[in-house]
């Protein structure tokens, strides 16, 4: 079956290409897909712009809008097993996470079908004689740049609030984990999205992403993915001034005190490092231990992070799956290759496993390094592996100050008892999301996104739909009169 879905019909790439998606557990190939080219961009992107024009989606009620995105939830939780299943075989992540973050994607889309109705705009108040109104428009025609970790995840955030402000969009997934994403086309066409409106190229970023945000018909970008990517897609958005959202990771420290629950924060500690081998954006990946407790906390953290059982996906026993692909394992080796040039204690891992049944997929071991210190690449870069630094503090100003100390600002946790000292270095953390005493928890009312190089624009929340929304504010005069400003 052809996996472009342009113009609400399914068709083969224009050009006859087609690529292999690799299983990360084993490296086998699960099955080809189509891959296109800027011709099946282009074709895609009329669709979208015809279909935004005619007015058939932007002009419907929000509620009419609304139905289709909640026909999308209830379909995304009846087959989520089987879209979960496939989550699971392209990126190589539990199913258990998989199947959380299947129901985390039809959320999505029910906060997005109730967000849409919500805010119809304001009044202003400026006086008598005056009816002045800020309204939202949608922007039009949407690039959709998606990544390879959280694959369905990304692009609902994007989809959904894209549909409910009434947009038209195409959509790329990665080149590496396309299938979910094709079976969410399927059921946005089964909930009833005029053609057009919800189009799908398959292909490779180089060929496809560059031509999609190259499009002169594209009114808004948005991506997820890595900060060169993104600094690319930047440039060649400015052409032609187009907006654009990017949410480009991050390097977030955990900060533990002395008085923080040990037990706790050891426990969110190895989430916050390892779920998903690390490849989260959000990934507590720069741990910063007060002195008092540092010591006994690396040694633990490093005794549990050695016994995190890796394997396929797939198996309920197992805790943690392989690196997406061979491509990306080889880069969390090279900075494992940089850790022990800039003199990194490897409390733990550091190589590939020696298990016989994980040696054809892409693994490595999770990583505890020890005695770190701002200077150090591995501190400063994302590593986007199953890999964390630690960096030993004494002072609460010391641990702010090392917090902020990167140039991304996607998300930070602090670990105390003392909850003044919570909410003040909470506020003096300069990350889009902040966590006392947990991490990695989100939710669809609350935005998320970053400061610095983490991005621009949030995704989520009410500022998750504004981003594809216009704003206008229409001045009415309602007792016009000569304005007598002019004399002559
Ligand atoms: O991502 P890319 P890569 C980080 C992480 C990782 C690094 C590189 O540190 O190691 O990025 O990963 C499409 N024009 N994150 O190279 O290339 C591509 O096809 C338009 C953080 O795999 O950024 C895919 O669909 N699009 C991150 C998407 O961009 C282009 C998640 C992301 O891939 C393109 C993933 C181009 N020129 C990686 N080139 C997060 N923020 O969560 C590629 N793409």
């Amino acid at each position: 079956m052809p996996e472009l879905y342009i113009d609400g019909q399914w068709v083969a790439a224009a050009a006859k290409g087609r690529h292999q998606v690799v299983n990360p557990f084993d490296a086998s190939v699960i099955t080809e897909v189509d891959d296109g080219d800027a011709t099946d961009v282009d074709l895609a992107v009329r669709a979208a712009r015809r279909a935004f024009d005619s007015g058939e989606w932007s002009g419907l009620p929000t509620r009419e809008r609304a139905d289709v995105l909640y026909r999308v939830h209830e379909f995304l939780l009846r087959d989520q097993e089987e879209i979960a299943r496939t989550e699971t075989l392209d990126t190589g992540k539990t199913l258990t996470e998989a199947r959380i973050d299947i129901e985390d994607v039809a959320n999505c889309f029910r906060y997005f079908a109730e967000a849409a109705g919500k805010d119809a705009g304001r009044v202003v108040d400026v006086g008598p004689g005056v009816l002045s109104r800020v309204v939202y428009y949608p922007v039009g025609v949407c690039a959709l740049i998606a990544p390879w970790n959280y694959p369905l995840l990304q692009a609902s955030w994007k989809v959904a609030p894209a549909l409910a402000a009434g947009n038209t969009f195409v959509l790329k997934p990665s080149e590496v984990t396309p299938l979910s994403t094709v079976h969410l086309l399927r059921l946005i066409a089964e909930a009833g999205a005029p053609p057009g409106v919800a189009n799908l190229v398959l292909g490779q970023g180089s060929r496809v992403g560059a031509a999609m945000t190259a499009h002169p018909d594209v009114d808004l970008v948005s991506f997820t993915g890595g900060l060169e990517t993104g600094r690319r897609i930047m440039a060649t958005a400015a052409e032609d001034v187009k907006k654009i959202a990017l949410e480009l990771g991050g390097k977030n420290p955990n900060v533990i005190f002395d008085d923080a629950d040990f037990d706790a924060a050891l426990d969110y500690a190895l989430d916050a490092a390892f779920l998903h081998s690390g490849q989260v954006c959000s990934a507590g990946s720069r741990l910063i231990v007060q002195e008092g407790i540092h010591d006994r906390f690396v040694e633990a953290l490093a005794d549990r992070a050695a016994r995190i059982r890796l394997g396929n996906g797939l198996e309920p026993e197992t805790e943690s799956g392989p690196l997406s692909s061979g491509e990306h394992r080889a880069k969390v080796e090279r900075y494992l290759e940089i850790a022990r040039k800039e003199g990194a204690r490897f409390a733990c891992g550091g190589a590939r496993p020696k298990d016989p049944a994980l040696q054809r997929g892409f693994f490595l071991q999770p990583t505890v390094l020890a005695d770190c210190d701002r200077s150090m690449r591995v501190v400063q870069e994302e590593i986007f592996g199953p890999v964390v630094t630690v960096e030993r503090f004494r002072t609460e100003e010391q641990a702010l100050r090392l917090a902020n100390d990167t140039r991304y600002g996607l998300a930070g946790g602090v670990w105390t008892s003392e909850a003044s000292r919570a909410q003040r270095f909470a506020d003096g953390l300069r990350h889009g999301t902040v966590w006392i005493n947990d991490f990695h928890p989100y939710v669809p009312q609350a935005e998320w996104g970053g400061f610095g190089r983490s991005g621009i624009g949030r995704e989520l929340g009410p500022s998750g739909l504004h981003e594809y929304q216009e704003s206008k504010h229409i001045y009415q005069n309602l007792t016009p009169a000569p304005s007598g400003w002019f004399k002559g």
